[in-house]
């Protein structure tokens, strides 16, 4: 196939000034009329040919300026439509029509059917398979929009922007036009048309305009969309009052569909979101559910300025949008919520997501160089390690010096298409600072890693740090220069107190942050009486790993008495790490597990703490996954040996701390009405997690089975019913459980997501059949991105045991049904199939099965540009 360069980017010869759509829509042939003011640049001789981006098209006809074009001015393929000699003057309007079938279109991009309801999914090159157009980000044009249908079936008729007419036509039709005065890249563009409920509220900028607000949901759905209408209206006061950011339209909508690719989309004033992110009550979804909806509507909120006023040039700068809207959106979250314990959060995910690509074959820099498909880089690479880029810059330049950048940026590129070199220009200007070595973490794939040692001179009262930075390679790069990686950092004595350190290296130690910039740095303090504790990386301040020798006496030490809360967090982790590796090496030696006590104890004492919010003790109790293990062990990995280790840590926690645990369990009372903010869901998340500990402590599913039926809230329903399904599966109560929940959720696609999701994570070898059979359910179908995500890829990413089985029947059952889903969705399948990307780490057994199977997929027939690209990328 065909590979895109950023160097090869050039603007347009032509541009579109102004782009006026007119859509007739009906479900099998909607007429699709296009005309485009086009204007040729100065710079571009006249003649030049104008070459329109197509996408499985079938023209109806083109004209210009109100002639039909005879058969030889033009071609029209379904993937192109070229003009060869277009006018010689310096603008004409071309008038397109096209003729699309939506009920035909699995592929969820262009204008497609959910449920009955019009919808338009055009990020990154969706537009071009409803009309041809120079579909790229760096063409902004104003949109007028007119759309027709039958009022009894799409009484609802939206698109971008404010509504400017509407009216009844002959035969039950009517209309409406809207019209967007910014101008705009084609992927913004939207369109909706459908017979929806709508929740209505309104927000006052803080200039006074007033805009309206309507969230379109599902007939009967509109209370569920409370939620989401309440963290819209924080966000756009947030926007306003940490970045000065107002809202620009009359109108901002939103419209909740059943089947999307992704979490949401930023469509200039009418974002279309997975329905899964927006409605949300007790009873049907979780307190992990709520968050993650207040997230993704600030993150799209946000990206009306980050992304929509300021675009990007072409698909190369998608982390200019992406990095810096998800930073946007963390900060929101952080000050929603407790800001330790998101961080913690963003942590593991990152950890979880975005190392294991950067330590793959799918590596990538978080501003490609190259791709064959676009759509596969809405990566973690590019989301979270690009947010992780501007939180450094922040961490670097200062709250101030940043927010000031930000300003400069917003100022001056206001109405452009922009790249990453504007984007850290101002951040150089404002502060003076030169930060072309830094920039190399946008370019320079692979996660660094810092080694660091220490050591204590008392008669000098020195502590000094040995450090060396490294870069593996990653694929197409195997020579890295050295990052600019700013690593915050505490001494801390022995009463726990911070040390401030009196005379340091000055060039590279600054508020609390030590600039590693050469390969190798020698960090001396002076000054300090005895020997400090190091505290490094604190709050995660650079996406690396670091290697150094702390003894598990000072891990625990920081465990208990790091004053950076995340510094706490990770101690505990590193500890419980070390000691899963080792009990992995048991297990793999035939030897039983043993665990420190110390260890064991502090897991007690944090659950009992008081002081510590009761979120932060949840995730402090967690342990590491299966997944975050394998990670860390790094080459010949056995799930089934790894399994064994974790339980067996989990079980020794448990054993030891029962009496404790049932005590905070037993205290925490839950009664009162439900409510879904941070502290309510903090104590939840506490309560479960020792339910747990409990369960395997008691060796019973007692608790579970009680919790399961008497909980009146999602998360302490599903908490149950996962305990009862992974733990206890022959307990009679289990099976009662999981078709109680049926009975109840059966309706609700929603909710038996989280069905189907608990039943693909049970661990053991009866997983594959059990996943088989779950896809032969009723309301399972291969064609809903959320049943496909809640089933098949919770099988692949999140049961460990039952997707690696030696036999290599997991791999097999996953790769003909990802070569099932390519045929109606190569998005989702190509996405699924990431899921295969750390095959060289597993043992040679389960290696070779999963090159089997991965070669199934390769050698296949008709497989899609989206999934081939993956497949071959993980092969290579
Ligand atoms: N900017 C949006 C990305 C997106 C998307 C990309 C490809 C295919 C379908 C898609 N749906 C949404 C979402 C965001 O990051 O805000
Ligand atoms: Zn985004």
């Amino acid at each position: 196939g065909q590979v895109f360069r950023i160097e090869d980017y050039r603007p347009t010869d032509y541009i579109i000034s102004h782009t006026r759509l007119d859509f007739i829509l009906s479900p099998h042939e909607t007429v699709v009329t296009a005309e485009l003011d086009i204007q040729r640049r100065a710079s571009t001789p006249a003649g030049t040919p104008l070459v329109l981006d197509g996408d499985e098209l079938e023209c109806v006809s083109v004209e210009i300026d109100g002639e039909s074009l005879p058969e030889a001015a033009f071609e029209a393929t379904p993937q192109k439509l070229t003009l060869h000699e277009p006018p010689s003057k310096a603008k004409f309007t071309l008038r397109i029509v096209t003729r699309l079938d939506p009920s035909s279109n699995s592929t969820l991009m262009g204008l497609y059917l959910s449920s009955g309801v019009y919808c338009t999914q055009c990020e990154p090159e969706g537009f071009r398979r409803i009309t041809y157009f120079l579909d790229r980000p760096d063409v902004l044009s104003i949109y007028t929009v007119r759309v027709e249908a039958p009022e009894q079936t799409a009484p609802v008729l939206l698109a971008n922007g404010n509504m400017i007419e509407s009216g009844k036509l002959d035969g039950g039709k009517h209309y409406a036009v809207w019209h967007d005065p910014f101008p705009k890249p084609s992927y913004l563009f939207a369109l909706v048309a459908g017979d929806l409920g709508m929740l209505r509220d309104e927000f006052v900028t803080s200039s006074g305009h007033k805009v309206d607000l309507g969230i379109y949901v599902e007939h009967g759905k509109e209370s569920r969309a409370t939620y989401a209408m309440d963290a819209l209206k924080r966000s756009m006061k947030w926007d306003e009052e940490v970045y000065g950011l107002e809202y620009d339209l009359d109108v901002f909508n939103i419209v909740a569909v059943s089947d999307f690719n992704m979490g949401a989309m930023e469509n200039k004033g009418l974002n279309i979101f997975n329905d899964k992110y927006v409605l949300a009550d007790e009873t049907t979804a979780t307190d992990a559910d709520f968050a993650n909806i207040e997230a993704i509507i600030a993150h799209e909120y946000f990206h009306n300025w980050t992304g929509n006023r300021i675009t990007c040039r072409d698909w190369f700068q998608l982390c200019l949008k992406e990095g810096l809207t998800v930073f946007r959106d963390h900060e929101f979250s952080a000050d929603q919520r407790s800001r330790a314990v998101k961080r913690i959060a963003e942590v593991r995910t990152l950890r979880a997501h975005q190392f294991p690509e950067d330590q793959g074959p799918l590596a990538h820099p978080v501003r490609p160089r190259r791709y064959r498909e676009i759509n596969n880089f809405y990566t973690s690479t590019v989301y979270e390690k690009g947010s992780e880029v501007v939180r450094m810059i922040r961490t670097i330049l200062g709250p101030d010096k940043f927010r000031e950048g930000m300003d400069l940026y917003i100022q001056r590129h206001d109405g452009d298409a922009a790249t990453i070199e504007d984007f850290i220009k101002v951040f150089e200007e404002v502060s003076g600072t030169d930060l072309s070595q830094f920039s190399l973490w946008y370019h320079q794939a692979g996660t660094p890693n810092v080694a660091i040692s220490a050591s204590y001179d008392p008669a000098k009262q020195t502590f000094t740090l040995d450090i060396e930075q490294s870069v593996p390679p990653t694929p197409s790069e195997t020579r890295k220069r050295p990052m600019h990686i700013p690593l915050a950092f505490g001494l801390i004595g022995p009463d726990g107190g911070d040390i401030k350190p009196s005379a340091t290296d000055g060039a590279t130690v600054a508020n609390g942050v030590i600039h590693i910039k050469k390969r190798k740095h020698t960090v001396h303090f002076h000054g300090i009486a005895s020997r400090p504790v190091l505290s490094i990386n604190r709050g995660f301040s650079a996406p690396v790993t670091i290697a150094m020798e702390q003894s598990a006496e000072d891990l625990l030490f920081l465990a208990r008495k790091d004053s950076d809360l995340f510094g706490r967090w990770q101690a505990l982790s590193l500890l419980f790490t070390e000691a899963l590796v080792q009990a992995f090496r048991a297990v793999r030696g035939q030897k039983t597990p043993v665990f420190d006590e110390g260890l064991i104890r502090a897991a007690g004492e944090i659950a009992a703490d008081t002081a510590l919010e009761p979120a932060f003790r949840a995730l402090a109790l967690t342990l590491p996954s299966e997944a975050d293990i394998a990670r860390d062990i790094g080459a010949n990995i056995d799930p089934a040996a790894i399994h064994i280790a974790r339980e067996a840590l989990l079980k020794a926690i448990a054993a030891s701390n029962a009496e404790g645990f049932a005590e905070i369990f037993d205290a925490m009372n839950l009664e009162g009405p439900f409510r879904p903010d941070a502290d309510s869901a903090g104590q939840r998340a506490l309560r479960n997690t020792l339910l747990d500990y409990l369960s395997v402590a008691d060796g019973n599913a007692d608790r579970a089975a009680t919790q399961y039926r008497t909980a009146s809230n999602m998360t302490d329903k599903s908490a149950a019913l996962a305990i009862l399904a992974h733990r206890f599966a022959e307990d009679q109560r289990s099976a009662d459980a999981l078709a109680d929940f049926e009975r109840k959720f059966g309706s609700d696609p929603l909710v038996m997501d989280k069905w189907y999701q608990i039943q693909a994570t049970i661990p053991g070898t009866a997983a594959v059949d059990r996943v088989k059979a779950l896809t032969q359910h009723k309301g399972f179908s291969l064609s809903n991105p959320n049943r496909v995500r809640a089933l098949i890829g919770s099988y692949s990413s999140m049961n460990q045991t039952g997707f690696h089985q030696e036999d290599g029947s997991g791999y097999r059952f996953f790769a003909e049904t990802i070569l099932q889903i390519d045929k109606g969705n190569p998005q989702l399948a190509a996405r699924l199939a990431t899921a295969m990307r750390s095959w060289r780490s597993l043992e040679p057994v389960r290696r070779e099965a999963a090159r089997e199977a991965l070669t199934i997929i390769a050698t296949s027939k008709n497989v899609s540009t989206d999934l081939r690209d993956i497949i071959e990328r993980t092969l290579a």
